[in-house]
């Protein structure tokens, strides 16, 4: 079946302008785009299609466009991050990195005339940023301890990699996979403590035992958006671990050849759920899959609170240690790429690792070296044991990049939470995610207190604000948080903060 559906008299105009040309049909143009400049472009080619490359226009910055790489289950080798820092770099002050919640790196600052340059030299070390924006599936999420956490389940590095491989044809875009009718989110837990938050992605692999076989369980239809977020339910279904690339990609085509597609806001996979009803949805996969699915085990094994991994910790492999370095927000510049890679080199094994709170992690260091790796001055900037308000705050990009964004989140996130550990004792880190708008990048409904952008009227004028999410549970039993007080304005934010800290977190005011 073609991958491309005839767009009705009734389709949005993504699904015309998709009918029209696939997004992927770009790459062929790039070399024409970098002479033209991204001026002279075709306006869908620019503000569309180029995400099929992973190519953002961001139009807050104009000319300066954002690209979103593919890092499953977030590990990136020091030669790449060297590559990438050596590319942030030509852009001076313009130039930067974020770590983001999908355990993925963004770069920013990129112009249009250097991207197929870029492209090589990222081919040359194994990178690609193909099928990152737009209707396709974003980056797969795996453990970031995966085959060194010596209470793992199951390794799932070449899982992710294999499901990436399949998706996107080795990184070189996969014409079959390039039109879903929305977005589509896919991770693969084989830890204990749930560290890719399973319930908000679209299909999540869950460990799980079947007559003494581990496998997985499945999940389907997580998802966050503007109108409605949903955590992703049971599809009565195990797999094992050898079945995970059929299953994604056969459920994967009954959401591209039967998801609804008239109206963005009831696209994602969880309408087409509601829609065939989950035992027809289920049968539909099984029709493509081409073999009947085994009901799911009955009992997962996410036994475990979530861990954050920041510190030092021992792995599986004797005389070996990971060491979780927390990035405030998420963001790097060129020089702290370059330090990285440098760490990973002199004491790692020249790996680094995302996590999904947006931080980093060097595996593989020795136990001789960890007294010398902890005078390393990049340990001043990005701490192994920082305050407890601090280690856990997770931000999206917001205003100073994103055009959706209400308010700005990332620096004034920082800038807040930095007064609050200071006045504050706080017995345990407290989960605080800001999301610029109802998009929730920044996913809120994950946190302990969670911040999602708005705009309120105060005293005649319209002025940034949040609306404030509490009661998300990760890990075992994870559980969205829900809407508790809506229209804070950012300016009264910080003593509600505070309040909130001291009457449901147990924090202490210092000094009492
Ligand atoms: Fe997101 C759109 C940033 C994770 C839900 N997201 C966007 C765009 C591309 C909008 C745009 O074009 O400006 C943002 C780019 C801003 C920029 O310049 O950085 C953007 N999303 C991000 C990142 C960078 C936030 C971060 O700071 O970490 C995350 C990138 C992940 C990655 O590496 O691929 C990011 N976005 C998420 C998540 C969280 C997750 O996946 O766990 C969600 C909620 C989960 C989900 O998708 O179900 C999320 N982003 C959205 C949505 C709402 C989707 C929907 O169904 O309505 C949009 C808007 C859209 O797609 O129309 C969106
Ligand atoms: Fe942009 Fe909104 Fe996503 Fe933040 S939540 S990155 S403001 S789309």
């Amino acid at each position: 079946m073609s991958n491309v559906a005839t767009p009705t008299a009734s389709a949005n105009k993504f699904e015309k302008f998709k009918a029209e040309k696939d997004g992927l049909a770009v790459k062929a143009e790039l070399e024409k785009f970098a002479q033209i400049g991204w001026e002279a472009m075709d306006e869908i080619d620019r503000e569309h299609r180029l995400k099929w490359l992973g190519i953002f226009f961001r139009p807050v910055t104009p000319g300066k466009f954002m690209m979103r790489l593919r890092l499953p289950t977030g590990i990136v080798t020091s030669a790449q991050m060297r590559v990438l820092a050596e590319i942030v770099q030509r852009y001076g002050e313009d130039g930067s990195a974020d770590i983001t919640t999908r355990q993925n790196l963004q770069l920013r600052g990129i112009r249009i005339e250097d991207v197929p340059d870029i492209f090589q030299r990222m081919k040359s070390v194994g990178l690609t940023s193909v099928q990152s924006g737009m209707d396709n599936v974003r980056n797969i999420t795996g453990s970031p301890v995966a085959g060194i956490d010596a209470d793992e389940l199951i390794d799932t590095r070449e899982l992710a990699q294999a499901v990436q491989d399949a998706i996107t044809n080795c990184g070189e875009g996969n014409p079959a996979f390039t039109n879903l009718p929305r977005k589509f989110n896919i991770a693969i837990a084989g830890c204990r403590d749930n560290s890719v938050h399973a319930e908000i992605n679209d299909i999540a692999f869950v460990p799980a035992y079947q007559n003494g076989i581990l496998g997985f369980n499945v999940l389907v239809g997580g998802f966050f958006s503007a109108k409605r977020c949903e955590a992703a339910i049971p599809l009565n279904a195990w797999v094992e671990q050898n079945q995970v690339v059929a299953l994604s990609l056969a459920i994967l085509t009954v959401y591209r050849d039967r998801g609804l597609r008239r109206n963005r806001q009831q696209s994602r996979l969880m309408w087409l759920i509601d829609d065939l009803g989950l035992e027809q949805f289920r049968a539909e996969v099984e029709k493509e899959l081409g073999s009947p699915l085994v009901a799911a085990a009955p009992k997962d094994e996410i036994e475990w609170e979530k861990r954050d991994h920041i510190g030092i910790y021992a792995q599986k492999q004797p005389n070996l240690n990971y060491i979780g370095l927390h990035i405030p927000v998420g963001r790097l510049f060129a020089q702290d790429m370059f330090d990285l890679a440098r760490i990973a080199e002199v004491y790692g094994d020249r790996e680094i690792r995302l996590t999904v709170e947006q931080n980093v992690i060097i595996p593989h260091i020795p136990n001789s070296r960890l007294e010398i790796f902890l005078q390393e001055p990049i340990l001043q900037r990005f701490s192994i044991n920082p305050d407890p308000l601090k280690r856990a705050l997770v931000s999206c990009t917001g205003a100073q990049f994103c055009n959706f964004a209400l308010i700005e989140t990332k620096n004034r996130a920082l800038g807040i939470i930095q007064q609050l550990d200071a006045e504050l004792s706080c017995p345990h880190p407290v989960r605080i995610h800001w999301t610029g708008c109802p998009n929730s990048c920044g996913q809120p409904q994950v946190a302990d207190i969670g911040l999602l952008g708005t705009k309120a009227r105060k005293d005649g004028k319209t002025i940034e604000a949040v609306d404030i999410y509490m009661g998300g549970k990760v890990g075992k039993d994870a559980k969205l948080g829900s809407c508790m007080m809506k229209n804070v304005p950012c300016e009264d934010l910080k003593p509600i903060l505070r309040r909130l800290l001291i009457e449901h977190f147990d924090a202490q005011p210092k000094g009492l």
